[in-house]
């Protein structure tokens, strides 16, 4: 693949073969993309006979859990500090998947830099912060970290007879794609083949991601279409998600997952923003059509970032609303002035 440097990698295999202790670290909120490279990542290391743990700032979403196998020593900073504390300080190489910085780690991010271990990046986000690392693969033209991670490791020499390394990289392919939906890219594609020809079982796959949600999610999606979702006549549209409503419907970690994207296929919509109310702020969702900038959105009203059409932030109350009801019309000026 042209977007993998033989230098680094050269400089990333001596790495790997000088360590026998290695984190592999993911952002906050894991998603499909950040568990499915993270668990691939551990696979294929202990394999080679290292000592991996997994680390994340917080527990996945159980709807996410089957993606992280159970052979895999893993490490939650919310329900055990001291074990993720313990592995950054002893382990001589550490990996940071699926995001532009160690900020994305959040508690953890201080343990994380702050380790003495030599440090990888391997990442999709714009604007990594590649001073923070040995080596960095970057690359905001490709699927996913899962993607970008799978070139890696075949230009590291990986032979792909371990099935289960392959399955958690098209795992997290397929997620972030939305099940090849957006961001993909001829790369993507041949990923996939190569996965599927080598035997990674799709179908299955596939059952786990989208048929395996809880009733009350389907209900949920279907009361914030019918009831929810405001469509502004500049081409924008949105929806907040109170907490009364998520306690309405029982919902957990991960189970709006999908619903930004509806709006989407409202033809006249050309930007999405799904608002969810937390502790003082509102975490915000941007989706958007190609043409329309997602990510500027989310950067320059939403203290956030991401991916051109796919991006995040947040809203904080008290400081950029002043109530969760002044949200609505908050919103719809400055969407309307975003699309002017
Ligand atoms: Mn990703």
């Amino acid at each position: 693949m042209d977007f993998i440097r033989e230098d680094k990698i050269g400089l990333l295999g001596r790495l790997i073969s000088e360590a026998s202790r290695v984190v592999v670290a993911g952002h906050i909120r894991p998603d499909g993309d950040a568990l499915g490279s993270t668990a691939a990542l551990a696979l294929y290391l202990q394999g080679m006979g290292k000592d991996v743990t997994v680390v994340f700032p917080d527990t996945p979403a159980d709807n996410l859990r089957f993606i992280l196998p159970a052979s895999v020593r893993y490490a939650f900073a919310d329900k055990d500090p001291a074990k993720v504390k313990e592995a950054a300080d002893r382990a001589q190489l550490l990996f940071l998947l699926d995001c532009n910085a160690f900020s994305r780690t959040e508690s953890i991010a201080g343990i994380l830099a702050g380790a003495s271990a030599g440090k990888v990046l391997i990442d999709h986000h714009l604007n990594p912060d590649t001073e923070a690392f040995d080596v960095s693969f970057s690359t905001p033209g490709i699927s996913s970290a899962s993607e970008l991670l799978y070139w890696v490791l075949k230009a590291l020499g990986w032979d792909g007879s371990d099935l289960s390394v392959g399955e958690a990289l098209l795992t997290g392919m397929t997620t972030d794609t939305n099940n090849f939906a957006n961001s993909v890219f001829p790369s993507t594609f041949r990923m996939a083949s190569e996965l599927i020809a080598a035997g990674v079982d799709r179908d299955a796959l596939l059952q786990r991601i989208y048929n395996s949600y809880r009733e009350n999610r389907v209900r949920l999606m279907g009361y914030m279409q019918y009831e929810g979702l405001t469509v502004l006549p500049e081409g924008a549209a949105y929806m907040v998600l109170t907490r009364d409503i998520q306690q309405r419907f029982d919902l957990q970690e991960g189970e709006s997952e999908g619903l930004v994207n509806v709006p989407l296929t409202i033809g006249s919509v050309r930007l999405s923003v799904l608002l969810k109310e937390d502790n003082g702020h509102f975490r915000v969702s941007v989706r958007s059509k190609k043409g329309t900038s997602a990510q500027q959105l989310a950067h320059r009203f939403f203290h956030g970032g991401g991916h051109e059409n796919a991006a995040g932030g947040k809203l904080f109350i008290g400081t950029d609303v002043p109530s969760p009801e002044a949200v609505p019309s908050y919103l719809e000026t400055l969407l309307k002035d975003f699309l002017r």
